[in-house]
């Protein structure tokens, strides 16, 4: 209880209140609600062989996330499984979630990990509402959820935190006072948004706290329909909040990461490459080891590859420190990306018609995501028109290995980026033409390049994904039809946009931005991956960022050059395509 016997401190510090959710066995919930009758019983999604995720009445029988099939029915043989490799439900109700959230952040920051974690920057609707408090009628406060409007908020009790604590509240009098404050006002805030989304249907864990680091793993401290606030201020408290966790579990702490301190710690040898959730030290025994410091840790993590400044920001994590801000609202992705994994695919014909399912899933993921009504365009396709568009189509293929083999994960793994084709974008060519088109006009080459035919194929991944996104409306490129041509007045964006990647000893972070979940067969990464625990938020960056160990498409041999018989022009052969297309669109 608060008790106070003098006026509150005026709040004018900067102060952010980040309030993360992370919805409860996301995909079993999704699938709860189409089938209501699911709820009562243990539900599996599986996607391959293995669960993607399964509900908690799976998990009170020892039901495991990411358990294989056969063993997770062999523990609870009547666990009712439901199919997960369509993804489109899911992403929609993230999205409609997403769009339920979104007004309670008056900065317009709020950012979405995976399909099932949203962080939201309340920083300026809780200190609003700090102002408000009447410490005389703590226990009749009023949560105000418009500066505009007075009556439009909750009542609460602001007496107390809502929902657990991890620490113990400050004194009145002490410095850290308006802190707590803050958590408590957002406390009741985090209650509500919990509330507004069961009414939907989804339940979901958040912490509170004033960075994103420490409000995800409060977060994670009381798990399924719950809330932790962190009250804790004093480093001291902090660092020993730290000093519990498992150091994997830090989120903006990789498997690379992990394995390097904790062989340093455990002098022990491990191999980084090694794609992990597993470890064994936490974040004190990490932080208290002899001679832990930033150059100790630049130097275990350091070099070629490697981040720059990787001391300092893991010796930041293990106290607590984190200062990356949560993102502006955007609901439009930085790309789309598609994957399969396969037990390996010998045959053009298995090739071609995987290129076909990927292209169909990219036409559906770009349709749903990228594609909005638009009522005031009289256009062929009718009302509908792209919020923005992906300019670059990148292929990569990686050779089946086996978990066995203790290869790395990405060995082997080759990317091809070429420029999107316009006709992907068009309304009026029938879906199916346009996938047949992408699959074998577009696709098929650059797997060719990559995989030439006199080669044995074993493939075990493809991915289609499409980069380089540019929103509509912005007057850099593609966003609106005709500056296209801006594109291809550089030569030096025509070439780079035809540059040949090869991933094979890519170092960490980069081409690396969504680790693989699961090694081995029925893998689920990519566009599929979540934002788990091992969320790498504080390097977000690198997903978007094409790969490195480039080779120039000089190396790879494509040296001759063609006139175009429209202007002339002598254009490298391999941008022909892309040149006429800039033809194309001076034409529209
Ligand atoms: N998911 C996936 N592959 C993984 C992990 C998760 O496809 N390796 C999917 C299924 C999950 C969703 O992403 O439903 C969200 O991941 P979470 O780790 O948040 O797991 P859940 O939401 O399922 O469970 P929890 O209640 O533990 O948050
Ligand atoms: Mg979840
Ligand atoms: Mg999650």
């Amino acid at each position: 209880m608060i008790d106070l016997d003098r006026p509150w401190p005026a709040s004018k510090i900067s102060f952010s209140n980040i309030i993360p959710q992370d919805y409860d066995c996301f995909y079993a919930q999704v699938i709860e609600n189409q089938n209501p009758q699911l709820k009562a019983v243990p539900l599996g999604v599986k996607q391959k062989g293995i669960l993607a995720t399964c509900n908690y009445e799976a998990r009170r029988r020892g039901v495991t996330k990411l358990m294989q099939i056969f063993e997770a029915t062999k523990i609870c043989p009547d666990l009712v499984l439901a199919d997960g490799e369509d993804l489109s439900p899911f992403r929609d109700v993230s999205k409609r979630l997403y769009s339920l959230l979104e007004p309670f952040s008056w900065n317009k920051k709020i950012e979405r990990l995976g399909l099932d974690e949203v962080f939201l920057d309340v920083t300026d609707l809780v200190a609003y509402n700090v102002e408000l408090l009447n410490s005389n009628t703590l226990q009749q406060s009023f949560f105000c959820l418009s500066r505009e409007d007075p009556e439009q908020g909750f009542p609460y009790d602001a007496s107390a935190v809502s929902g657990c604590v991890h620490g113990s509240p400050p004194a009145p009098g002490d410095p850290s006072f308006t802190q707590y404050l803050r958590i408590l006002v957002a406390s009741h805030l985090a209650h509500y948004l919990r509330l507004k989304l069961e009414e939907e249907g989804y339940t979901c864990a958040c912490g509170i706290s004033s960075s994103k680091l420490l409000s995800k793993l409060a977060g994670n401290k009381n798990k399924p329909r719950n809330q932790t606030a962190i009250v804790a201020f004093g480093e001291d408290a902090i660092v020993s909040f730290m000093d519990e966790h498992k150091l994997r579990k830090v989120p903006g702490i990789g498997g690379r990461t992990t394995r390097l301190l904790e062989g340093h710690v455990l002098s022990k040898e491990m191999d980084p490459s090694v794609y992990t959730m597993e470890c064994s030290v936490t974040v004190g025994q990490v932080r208290a080891h002899p001679g832990m410091s930033v150059p100790t840790l630049e130097k275990l993590l350091g070099g070629p590859g490697s981040e720059k400044g990787i001391g300092e920001k893991v010796w930041g994590l293990l106290h607590g420190v984190d200062n990356t801000e949560v993102k502006p609202a955007s609901l439009i992705p930085t790309q789309i990306s598609i994957e399969d994994t396969y037990k390996g695919l010998h045959e053009l014909s298995e090739i071609n018609r995987e290129l076909r399912a990927l292209s169909t899933s990219l036409l559906r993921r770009m349709h749903v995501d990228l594609v909005e009504e638009d009522p005031k365009r009289d256009a062929p396709g009718g009302s509908q028109r792209w919020v923005a568009h992906p300019k670059t189509i990148r292929l990569t293929t990686r050779p089946k290995t086996s978990p066995s083999d203790a290869i790395p994960y990405n060995a082997g793994r080759t990317s091809r980026s070429q420029p999107m084709p316009n006709f992907i974008f068009s309304f009026s060519m029938l879906r199916d033409a346009i996938i047949e088109k992408l699959a074998s006009e577009v696709l098929l080459p650059m797997f060719l390049k990559l995989n030439p035919a006199q080669r044995q194929w074993n493939i075990g991944l493809i991915n289609i994904c499409a980069a380089n996104m540019v929103v509509t409306g912005n007057d850099d490129g593609l966003g609106s039809g005709r500056d296209i041509s801006a594109m291809f007045r550089r030569q030096e964006d025509v070439l780079r946009e035809w540059t040949v990647y090869s991933d094979d000893g890519v170092p960490q972070n980069q081409g690396q931005g969504s680790p693989p979940n699961v090694d081995g067969e029925g893998a689920i990464s990519g566009d599929n991956a979540p934002a788990p625990n091992d969320a790498d938020f504080g390097n977000q960056g690198a997903e978007e960022e094409e790969d490195s160990g480039t080779k120039t498409w000089e190396e790879d041999g494509w040296h001759g050059t063609e006139h175009c018989h429209r202007c002339d022009l002598l254009i490298p052969a391999f941008a022909l395509l892309a040149h006429q297309r800039y033809h194309a669109t001076e034409c529209d």
